[in-house]
């Protein structure tokens, strides 16, 4: 019998054709069919590896992505990717056939935090939709090193992807931690529909 209940605490609905579903876990292992599914990944503007997720994503992926992140153009010397767009590579070793690189705002030190954060959402599900993807993974981006209070960036993250998943069938949030995947059930219940 279909229920709230039995459709489990993680699992909203966005709109007639898209559903959110909340999940712990490690984004690195994140897959759904291999071919249209996609990870998004907390990157830093010069998109060449780093720490957090942005590191264990690069580990799992090979130093292919390595390569295939170093032929972005730089906009500027060392920026490939500025805060807030988004640019898509192949997945390489991953279990997920693309990686989604965004880049968030620090928190302490974006003229406009939230506004950033909304763009790095709304351009992954951009860049998504042109390149067919159905099935999409986010992390809590800026959560970690980039500092981002978890409930302001929760309603920032929910409201952004209601607004912009239409044409895509599953957005899921794989995140590391009980207290960030905590914060973000609570206010997908205050702000979606089951
Ligand atoms: N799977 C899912 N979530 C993860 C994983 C994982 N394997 N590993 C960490 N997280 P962060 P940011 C969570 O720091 O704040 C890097 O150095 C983590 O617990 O990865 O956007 C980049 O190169 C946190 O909740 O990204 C940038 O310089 C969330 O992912 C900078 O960090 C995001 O934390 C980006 O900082």
């Amino acid at each position: 019998m279909a229920s709230a209940a039995a459709a489990g605490d993680g699992q909203f609905k966005l709109s007639q054709t898209s559903v959110l579903k909340i999940n712990k876990g490690d984004i690195t292992q994140w897959f759904i069919d291999g071919s249209s599914d996609a990870i998004v990944n907390p990157a830093n503007q010069r998109m060449l590896g780093g720490g957090g997720a942005d590191g264990a994503i690069h580990r799992a992926a090979g130093p292919e992505l390595r390569e295939a992140c170093f032929k972005v153009p730089e906009v500027q010397p060392g920026v490939r990717c500025p805060t807030g767009e988004a640019k898509i590579t192949p997945g390489f070793k991953l279990p997920a056939s693309h990686v989604i690189h965004t880049v968030g705002p620090i928190y302490d030190s974006d003229k406009d935090p939230k506004g950033s954060l909304r763009n790095a959402y709304k351009n992954c599900l951009t860049v998504a939709k042109e390149n067919n993807i159905k099935y999409i993974a986010f992390p809590a981006i800026s959560c970690g090193v980039f500092g981002y209070p978890y409930g302001e960036a929760a309603t920032v993250a929910l409201s952004t992807i209601k607004e912009f998943a239409n044409d895509i069938t599953e957005v899921h949030f794989v995140l590391f931690s009980d207290d960030i995947y905590d914060v973000w059930v609570k206010k997908a219940k205050e702000l979606l529909q089951v």
